[in-house]
């Protein structure tokens, strides 16, 4: 029987996240059960998940060797302290992890999140410089439509507008252009051409500030919230010779492109760049269990090592860090990717994902689209003085017909779970035209 919800349930309560509260709770969407790339709503409608839940559910939903490696865990061990003790899962799933990464990566610090990876991997940072007697490096560099979380580092150094104008953000972080031209690059199919010249802003920002002020550089390898915008060609090659040069770390947020969403394990092997620090989340675990794992190159791990073998070398930690139960979600996760070559499946899937989307050229609205991996995007032109209706009526229309999309403002996002039939690409693409047809 569906729940009615409104008469059912009290939504009064829950302060709900990126979220219009008072309208959503006036007409409430409830998701009551998820398999395969499909969810069912609490209305009994039933939708193909066109995002992975919020780009995490990467091997599907209900996976019952993740459930099954869940129990077990509760019930043999289900907590364990991780501060000057351990227990053999975190070892275990952090020397897998280290494989998986590109070489000179394999120094694993868990968190719970994608916000915590970046506030782990910013402290990283400050603290490797300082071990090495460079503590004069207190800036920050991010880059405008970056998105890093909504802690105080990772808002800092990221990009969009909204998830700034509220809070007092840390001081001397800078920001590169962001990397968006499309009046250049537009309707681009995978990388775009031009733009690799926007890199040079860091060198530019090197000799206004001095290159040994700046700790680090945080970038999206391909941005993800801000838009799903994959780099221009050469640009990550440039931002890397910068850093080179003068010193600073280069790090990589991989939340959303970590664990086969370009076609690779990470963004970084499918680029071919390589940063010094990488902060991933969500497909760790497959979204089912919150996990995140920052990845450092065995030489900022090493400079750490330094003092008396009985001091601590690194004053950061959580409470849940290599958390029993979320290191036997991962590892079952990683068995499921490795046994159904899901890490590398999208280099089969993207042609067939490129022309579905691009497809859409030429639809009511439709001002851009760009794609990179099983990540793609769709920009609407806004209605005139009501920016973002037209992406909300889009999410409402796509639920309507039987698909999940994800709108920022008037951006539709699309990240289907990487087991998502070519079939399925096309079902996800004739929903979302015949939506744009619908709406006004
Ligand atoms: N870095 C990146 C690149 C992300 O995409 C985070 C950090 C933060 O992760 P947590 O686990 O703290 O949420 C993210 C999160 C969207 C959307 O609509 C994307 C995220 C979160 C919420 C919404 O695109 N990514």
């Amino acid at each position: 029987m569906p729940l009615d919800v409104r008469n059912e349930l009290d939504l009064s309560a829950w302060w709900m996240p990126f979220t219009a509260n008072r309208q959503f709770k006036t007409a409430p969407r409830l998701f009551a059960s998820a398999s395969g790339v499909t969810y069912r709503m609490a209305d009994g409608q039933a939708v193909l998940d066109g995002t992975a839940g919020l780009w995490c559910v990467n091997a599907g939903h209900g996976r019952p060797e993740i459930a099954d490696a869940v129990h077990h865990q509760l019930m043999e061990l289900d907590y364990a302290p991780p501060f000057q003790l351990g227990h053999s899962l975190a070892f275990e799933l952090a020397a897998k992890l280290a494989r998986l990464a590109p070489a000179g990566l394999d120094r694993v610090f868990f968190t719970n999140s994608g916000s915590e990876s970046v506030e782990t991997a910013l402290k990283i940072a400050f603290a490797y410089h300082r071990a090495r007697g460079e503590g004069q490096r207190t800036k920050l560099v991010g880059r405008e439509r970056g998105y890093h979380g909504v802690n105080f580092g990772g808002m800092s150094v990221g990009g969009l507008v909204n998830n700034r104008r509220m809070f007092p953000a840390m001081p001397y972080v800078h920001h590169l252009a962001q990397t968006h031209l499309p009046k250049r690059n537009g309707f681009s199919v995978g990388q775009p051409e031009h733009g690799a010249e926007l890199a040079d802003e860091l060198e530019r920002m090197a000799l206004l500030h001095g290159g040994e002020t700046i700790a680090a550089v945080i970038v999206e390898p391909v941005v993800g919230s801000g838009g799903v915008l994959p780099p221009p060609k050469g640009y990550l090659e440039r931002l890397r010779a910068i850093c080179d040069k003068h010193g600073i770390l280069l790090i990589f947020d991989e939340v959303i492109t970590g664990f086969g969403r370009v076609g690779a394990p990470f963004a970084t092997q499918r680029l071919g760049v390589t940063p010094d620090i990488m902060t991933t989340a969500k497909g760790v675990t497959n979204g089912v269990v919150p996990m995140g794992a920052v990845f450092a190159s065995r030489q900022i791990h090493d400079a750490f090592m330094q003092g008396p073998p009985e001091a601590i070398e690194f004053f950061h930690g959580y409470t849940y860090s290599g958390h029993p139960v979320a290191c036997a979600a991962a590892l079952a996760t990683l068995d499921i990717y490795e046994r159904e070559g899901l890490l590398t499946r999208v280099l089969e899937l993207e042609g067939a994902w490129a022309e579905a989307i691009h497809g859409l050229r030429g639809s009511p609205h439709v001002t851009d689209i760009r794609n990179f991996g099983l990540m793609g995007a769709i920009d609407l032109a806004p209605r005139p003085g009501a920016p973002g209706a037209r992406g909300y009526a889009a999410l409402l229309g796509g639920l309507a017909n039987g698909l999940l999309l994800r709108a920022s403002g008037d951006t539709l996002a699309f990240s289907p779970p990487l087991i998502v039939s070519a079939d399925q690409i096309g079902e996800i693409f004739e929903i979302v035209g015949k939506v744009l047809k619908t709406i006004d």
